[in-house]
This record gives C-alpha cells, structure tokens and sequence, in this order.
C-alpha cells in the first residue's frame, strides 16, 4: 500500500483536526464526484501516468484522482467569506514558511510573538492554518472549516481557475507564494522521495516531467502566472511573494504581510522589535529545531512521522547542488518562453 502523498502530508487547523482523523491510502479506490460535488465529469478527464498514481487535467491544471475529486467538492460546496484570507501556493514553495509568518502576524495580539507559549512552538505551522481543499473532503467534511471563527486564514494550492468563484466575488484577498522552479522541482523530488512509502522516483525522471508541465497542480508556469496576473489587476486583493525575495529581506516583507492583512506594526511594535521577533520564530532554523517539527508525529490522517519532511534545506539556490548546468538551462529557457511578456521573472 502507497501512502496518499498529499492527505498524509497535510492538515487541519488545531480545532479541526480531531474531524481529520481516519486512515487512506492513495490506492484506496477514488469514489467519483457524486451528486455532493460540482457537476464535473471526472471520469472523463484526460489521464496521464508517471508520479505515483494516475493524474488527471482537471481545468487546466494537473491533479491525482482524489485531489481532483476533493477539489470539485470544495468548488461546489465550500462557503467563502468576504474576510477570508487566503495563502496560496504551488506546492514547495514556501508554504509552511507562510504559513508560520502569516500567523504569527495575525494573532499577534493573542499570541505574544516572543511568548514561551506561543503556538508555533508547540505546534507545526501546518497545523495552525488548514488547507480547504486537503484533507480530501469527500473523506472530510468541509464543516470543520466552516466552524472556524472569522476571519479565518485557509491555505490552497489551488491555481486560481479552480478556486470557488465566490472567492473571487467576495474578493477574498490572497497571499501569493512563489520560488524559483528549479529550487521547487529539486524540493519536491526530495519531499515525494521521503514520504512516497515506497515510491521512488530519479531526479531526471522527476525533472523530465516537472519540465514538461506535469506534476502536481501544474504546469508551475500557469500556477504562478494566474496570480500574477491577478496581482497585477487587483494589487488590493492580491499580494505576490517570491520566496527568494523574503530570504533577502524577510523584514520587509513581514511588514508587508501586516499591512495587507490589515495588522500594520505600530511605531511602538517596530520600535521593540517585534518585526524582528516574528523573524526569528519563524525562521528555519528556529522552527526545524523545535521538537514538533523535528521529531513529533502527529496523527493526521493514519499517524506518519511526517513533520520533519517539510523542513530539509530552507534555502534559495540549493538546485545548484542537484541539477546540471543542463537541466537548469533546459528549465529557464521553458520558463523564460512561458511567462514572456508578463513581466514576471525568476
Ligand atoms: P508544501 O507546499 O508541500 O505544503 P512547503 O513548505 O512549501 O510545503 O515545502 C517545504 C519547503 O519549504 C522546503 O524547501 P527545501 O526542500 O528547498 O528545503 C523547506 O525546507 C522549506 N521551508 C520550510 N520552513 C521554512 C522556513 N521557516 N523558512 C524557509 N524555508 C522553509
């Protein structure tokens, strides 16, 4: 039995989680969307093998069976509010790093930042901010986000095509993370590697397909591009991050998530160095050190030792360790050709 890559991986918030329990495997078989779900027809969705189950192209964007099936339910049944906040994020690229800070900055006021009993010390930063469309909700119910308090932080992985289109017409703001590609392929070909159970996959191989736009919520290319284009229609609603940028300056842009979440540091906050200290906390190295990141098992969804996994390097440019001069041109020229004329770069 494979272990299901994405559910086991992934979690809900604190006060969800107990709706979380429950075991599943990828091989499990994949009820289709039902009557529950959008009116799509996934079983006729166009099929490609390669990771470590069939996917399918779900609008435009490259899912596994169930991810498919779960997100055509979150498309039909999840209930948007106007005060959602949203991270999104192709997957590696920053997610828990995001995750972390967006928290940290929100609930600053319940949370002291530089208090010995702040939640991220005791909880991974997966936890703290549940994904809409994972665990799979047609294995669990959306209820457990409709339950949380306003205004709620959700995170998705989701390109924008497959959001709700109520999130659009509330103009939920969304939070945008991306990376350089080749830091994202070698990021994910270790991370599938290590929680696969048996799945394994040669970088070439990994690289082939990721170049080719197949992997997981791909092509990265469309990912990235969707928000950027969103951000640059409507700057208000949607703030676009690059995760190299927040290495160089993650000041800066600490302060930059306060304001567009609508918690700006006050003279007084900057002043003590509470930009600073909400650095610190979620910093690598803070962070993969703390017992629940390094060593907990949290029972998610079956019980798998799985914190560790989303901690590895936390650094831009540790392609230049995995991948030939080759590959890295191979996967520039795809992207420079991809995103010509959007004035997006990498
Ligand atoms: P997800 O998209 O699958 O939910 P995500 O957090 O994006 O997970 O992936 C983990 C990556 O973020 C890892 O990158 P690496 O493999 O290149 O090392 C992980 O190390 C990195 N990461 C996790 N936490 C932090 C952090 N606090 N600061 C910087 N990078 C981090």
């Amino acid at each position: 039995m494979r272990t299901c890559l994405i559910c086991c991986s992934h979690s809900l918030s604190v006060g969800a989680a107990a709706m979380a329990r429950g075991g599943h495997v990828e091989g499990e078989s994949i009820p289709a969307a039902t009557g529950e779900a959008e009116d799509d027809d996934l079983a006729s969705l166009p099929t490609r093998e390669g990771w470590w189950t069939t996917f399918v192209l779900y609008h435009g964007c490259w899912l596994s069976s169930p991810t498919a099936t779960s997100v055509s339910l979150v498309r039909a049944q999840f209930a948007p509010r106007h005060d959602d906040l949203l991270l999104a994020t192709y997957p590696k690229c920053g997610t828990t790093w995001l995750k972390a800070l967006s928290f940290a900055v929100a609930n600053r006021s319940r949370h002291r930042v530089a208090g010995g009993d702040h939640p991220l010390l005791t909880s991974h930063p997966q936890d703290l901010v549940p994904f809409i469309e994972l665990p799979y909700r047609h294995l669990h119910p959306l209820a457990a986000l409709d339950a949380l308090p306003s205004p709620r932080l959700l995170c998705t992985h989701m390109p924008p095509q497959l959001l709700p289109p109520r999130v659009a017409e509330l103009g939920c703001r969304i939070v945008y993370l991306c990376r350089e590609p080749k830091d994202v392929v070698v990021s994910m070909w270790h991370y599938m590697n290590k929680v696969g159970n048996g799945f394994f996959l040669d970088l070439d191989k990994a690289f082939e397909l990721f170049v080719d736009g197949f992997s997981l919520f791909g092509p990265i290319w469309d990912h990235c591009l969707g928000y950027w284009k969103k951000s640059m229609e409507e700057p208000d609603t949607v703030l676009f991050l690059k995760y190299d940028d927040m290495m160089a300056d993650p000041a800066g842009h600490v302060k930059k998530l306060a304001d567009f979440l609508r918690v700006p540091f006050t003279d007084e906050e900057v002043g003590a160095g509470v930009v600073e200290e909400v650095v610190r906390l979620c910093s690598f190295e803070k962070l993969s050190r703390l017992p629940v990141n390094s060593s907990a098992v949290v029972d998610r969804i079956g019980g798998r030792p799985m914190n560790s996994a989303f901690f590895r390097k936390g650094k831009a440019g540790d392609w230049k360790n995995y991948l030939s001069e080759e590959m890295a041109n191979k996967l520039d020229a795809v992207i420079e050709e991809k995103l010509k004329g959007s004035g997006l770069t990498f």
